[in-house]
């Protein structure tokens, strides 16, 4: 149990289940009605067979000869509405069916499964073995269509084979330059993909390397996109901006130079000859150091519409990210805010944007910080495409070495409502187009696996990238549920395991925010490069905008028109005058839109902003703590290789939460010489320093951050 089948198991049935499931009338065969050498029904089959094999021990014929299946009534019968009819099954009514969704109905013995694409079909194999790896063989008759179109995930893979922001190895796809030579693993994470019914990927950086698109690496991305298709997911790339001029020697990169539009216009082309169903681009333009059209004069949408030209005689998209803004800002200019950006540049070119572009949105203004409001952006483009873009890869969320479940973060952003025009507005109506009548949108989950066996280093981090894919496909669904149908296909039905690591999961991002950046003021990280432990101190002399504009009385960014920067005002009127006041903004987003006194009282709990911060760091430790020996509790119920795994990472957790605890506690308490009514802060106890342990071959040395060490060294 190496976790490299992730939630696709098929583990045996337990004993008592099984002798249910025989004393069923179960189907006996496969019918897929597609002949066709690996298509996504094929895949399909070639799925039902292995699943059922090895969930019931049962091996089932696959057959693509109806004439010869031993007996309809009794089988699995895989399609598409075409391929149903022209079969003489009879007609269905194809206008029920939206691309890639599927009609799933178990009768008995009798399974359907039908789709309006192939995928699709791929997608209803999948949610059937699904259940019956949970023991559950009911009928059912369920049409599932897809929320949005979009369903994406981006890797930010380098071609030397590092991943900026990967936790788990280097890339799967990508060594010394070139796509490597065997993609096993490749058409693997294809597969763990389709079955969340993701259907395309970016596999390389947005920060993009231009020698992507030299010819050998164009034929590597063709092989890319064969590993891949079998499984429905599509292949799209990161572009370099300046390609034009760095690959292709033009010694210009304006989007509205002739040579440039025909360079691209190639390339493009050539792609698609290799790649015929290539998904399109993901453009990082302007942004912490990349280029992009504002060298020229030109505008965002110039960019955006130079590809999406390219792309559209062959069908393909352009992702263009919101995610603009200058990381050299003036820290002692805190009105420059970087939370301004995405709608001071994107605002004033709503309905520039062709068709085929999406711009592509990171759920809050900042940067998968553990708490930020949803960007305003989404109310401020209602004739343009959008995508929220989430972060599967924990980058601010303790890599993968904290077990942090997020959806239930997520959803607090595609549930919020924008209130545009004093409308519901939610996130997830917006991005899925129905708000504002738009064609096309979705989701972008930056996912990063590696290859770590696992895929993300860590067995319990998959749970988000599970749950990240059924969220895009329907994101009402709830979150506790969709962990628990993960934790039994990844570790088993026994509910004691259930419940535990449904427990430890709900609680864990409220922990994480509780011992890592409180009241909205994001996660006290490292904001130069790790972004993984506590470095309060950092917060406010960096020029990434990522402040907490904090000094020995006061902290908090003032975000309001009257006195602050204006940010607040970039939501709809019921929110904007919501977030200006004081008085009604969220305590848990008061930091991040005002700037108070820490003895300010919270209106929920009356603490003061101070207090606040050290209970809330104390009791987020002491959960982490508890998760140890809730894990500890399922020893022999887990098997012993991925238990022990994940226990080593909770301790580290435990005493990593500490860590944080201790700095950021420390590091206000010394900024504000207020003390800890319960008198805990400074005295560290539970805490076991450096100088009472007996260690061999270290020395003391200064650290940087006081408050994370022992007596400063
Ligand atoms: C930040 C990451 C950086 C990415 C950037 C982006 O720190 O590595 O390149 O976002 O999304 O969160 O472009």
């Amino acid at each position: 149990e190496n976790g490299s089948n992730g939630w696709l198991r098929y583990a045996p049935l337990p004993d008592n289940l099984r002798q249910h499931a025989s004393s069923l009338a179960l189907p006996s065969a496969i019918v897929t009605l597609n002949s066709t050498e690996a298509s996504p029904i094929q895949t399909a089959g070639k799925e039902l067979a292995a699943g059922i094999q090895g969930v019931l021990g049962r091996s089932l014929q696959v057959s693509h000869d109806i004439a010869t299946a031993s007996d309809l009534s009794s089988s699995i019968l895989v399609g598409t509405v075409a391929t149903y009819s022209s079969a003489g099954y009879g007609s269905l009514n194809a206008s029920s069916f939206a691309a890639d969704g599927f009609w799933l109905r178990v009768n008995g013995s009798s399974v359907t499964i039908i789709s309006q694409n192939e995928r699709g079909a791929l997608y209803g194999a999948f949610e059937y073995l699904s259940r019956i790896s949970q023991g559950d063989f009911s009928d059912v008759d369920l049409l599932s269509n897809p929320d949005a179109p979009i369903r994406w995930v981006n890797q930010w893979d380098n071609l030397e084979g590092t991943i900026e922001r990967g936790y788990a190895g280097p890339s799967i796809f990508f060594s010394n330059g070139l796509i490597v030579q065997d993609l096993t693993r490749v058409s693997q994470y294809a597969r763990l993909l389709a079955s969340v019914r993701v259907n395309a990927i970016v596999v390389n950086n947005v920060n993009a390397n231009p020698s992507l698109l030299n010819e050998t690496n164009i034929e590597g991305l063709g092989r890319i996109a064969d590993a891949m298709r079998p499984y429905g997911v599509q292949v799209g790339i990161s572009l370099n901006f300046a390609s034009p001029d760095l690959l292709g020697g033009l010694k210009t990169f304006d989007p509205l130079e002739s040579s440039v539009i025909t360079w691209w216009t190639d390339k493009t082309d050539e792609l698609y000859k290799r790649i015929p169903d290539f998904a399109g681009y993901l453009v990082k333009a302007n942004s912490e150091g990349q280029p992009g059209p504002l060298t020229y004069n030109r505008t965002l949408a110039d960019a955006a519409n130079l590809f999406a030209r390219a792309l559209q005689p062959h069908g393909g998209i352009v992702m263009f990210r919101a995610f603009v803004y200058d990381h050299h800002l003036d820290p002692a200019n805190w009105k420059a805010d970087r939370a301004n950006a995405a709608v001071e540049f994107f605002k004033e070119l709503d309905g520039q944007f062709l068709d085929n572009v999406v711009v592509q949105i990171k759920y809050g203004p900042i940067d998968f910080q553990v708490r930020e409001p949803a960007s305003p952006l989404f109310a401020n483009i209602p004739n343009t495409n959008t995508a929220i873009e989430l972060q599967i890869t924990q980058e601010y969320l303790g890599h993968q070495d904290h077990l942090v479940y997020i959806p239930p973060l997520w959803k607090t952003i595609l549930d919020f409502d924008l209130r545009v025009d004093s409308k519901p507005s939610l996130v997830r109506d917006i991005v899925a187009g129905r708000r504002f009548n738009k064609k096309l949108g979705g989701y972008a989950g930056v996912v990063n696996v590696g290859t770590s066996i696992n895929w993300l280093g860590s067995h319990t981090a998959m749970s988000n990238l599970y749950a990240y894919g059924q969220l895009a496909w329907d994101p009402t669904q709830d979150s506790q549920e969709l962990l628990q149908d993960w934790t039994r296909l990844t570790f088993g039905l026994d509910q004691s395991v259930v419940e535990t690591v449904s427990k430890i999961s709900m609680a864990s991002w409220a922990a994480y925010e509780n011992y890592t950046g409180n009241l909205g003021i994001q996660t006290l990280t490292d904001i130069l490069y790790t972004h993984f432990g506590p470095n309060p101190a950092n917060m406010d002399n960096n020029g990434w905008g990522q402040w907490t504009h904090a000094d020995r009385t006061t902290i908090g960014m003032d975000r309001t028109v009257s006195n602050g920067t204006g940010f607040a005002g970039q939501y709809p009127a019921e929110l904007a005058a919501m977030y200006e006041s004081v008085e009604t903004t969220p305590d848990e987003l008061l930091l991040w839109f005002h700037h108070v006194s820490y003895t300010h009282r919270l209106r929920a709990s009356g603490k003061t902003v101070i207090q606040h911060f050290y209970d809330a760091h104390y009791a987020g430790a002491e959960t982490a703590q508890t998760f140890v020996s809730a894990w500890e509790a399922l020893r022999g119920k887990v098997d012993a290789e991925r238990f022990e795994h994940v226990l080593f990472r909770l301790k580290f957790q435990a005493g990593h939460a500490i860590v944080w605890r201790d700095a950021v506690c420390g590091f206000y308490h010394n900024l504000s010489g207020i003390p800890d009514e319960a008198g805990r802060v400074g005295h560290h106890p539970y805490r076991i320093e450096a100088e009472s342990m007996a260690l061999s071959g270290y020395s003391p040395v200064a650290v940087a951050l006081a408050e994370m060490a022992s007596n400063s060294t």
